[in-house]
């Protein structure tokens, strides 16, 4: 069981200034798949730091994520998304800089989108997969903290796919259908 601890988080990056964390490195090559069009290249997409506790449902992980500013033809940047492989474990996220949307879907297809903006709070209840969109200039930077033993599924996304995209409009970011979703059986 971990002691108490604290962390600073820069709120504009999302870095934690913690020596206890692992950071996941997500390139254009890594992300190859997630959009309607390939994408390649070492370029960093989005950062994950992760202060890991315990896999245990009495914990809480705790992270930060800085997604950058980018599209994939007229797709923003975004994260792969996930279920969590535990499907009831929920999450909170906490903006704390940059504009974005928040994806979330059930397995049976209903969608929901949120606004990710600097002090929005987004909860995402279990069973539902999530993923986060930069629709700015910026980074997006948000906090996340979920039940410990949540897990990641991302099989299951990488397969299926989201039922929506977001993609830049002549009026701005625009959510569309995204034909190449397959729903459940
Ligand atoms: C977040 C995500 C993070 C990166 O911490 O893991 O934003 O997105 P992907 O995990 O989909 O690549 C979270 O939802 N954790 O459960
Ligand atoms: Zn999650």
């Amino acid at each position: 069981m971990p002691t108490p601890f604290a962390a600073q988080i820069d709120l504009l990056t999302g870095a934690i200034d913690s020596a206890e964390q692992r950071v996941v490195s997500r390139t254009l090559d890594d992300v190859n798949g997630i959009f309607a069009r390939e994408c390649h290249g070492s370029e960093l997409v989005y950062e994950v730091f992760n202060l890991d506790v315990p896999e245990l449902n009495s914990e809480l992980q705790t992270c930060t994520t800085r997604l950058h500013p980018g599209r994939v033809g007229d797709e923003y940047y975004m994260t792969k998304g996930h279920f969590h492989e535990v499907r009831d474990r929920s999450e909170i996220y906490l903006t704390t800089s940059g504009v974005g949307r928040l994806l979330m879907a059930t397995a049976s297809g209903e969608t929901v989108v949120q606004e990710m903006a600097p002090g929005t709070m987004n909860y995402i209840p279990g069973g539902w997969a999530h993923r986060s969109v930069n629709v700015g200039d910026e980074p997006l930077v948000f906090f996340a903290s979920y039940i410990g033993d949540a897990g990641h599924d991302y099989a299951t996304i990488e397969k299926r796919g989201f039922p929506v995209r977001v993609v830049e409009g002549t009026d701005g970011p625009t959510v569309v259908a995204n034909p190449r979703y397959v729903a459940d059986a």
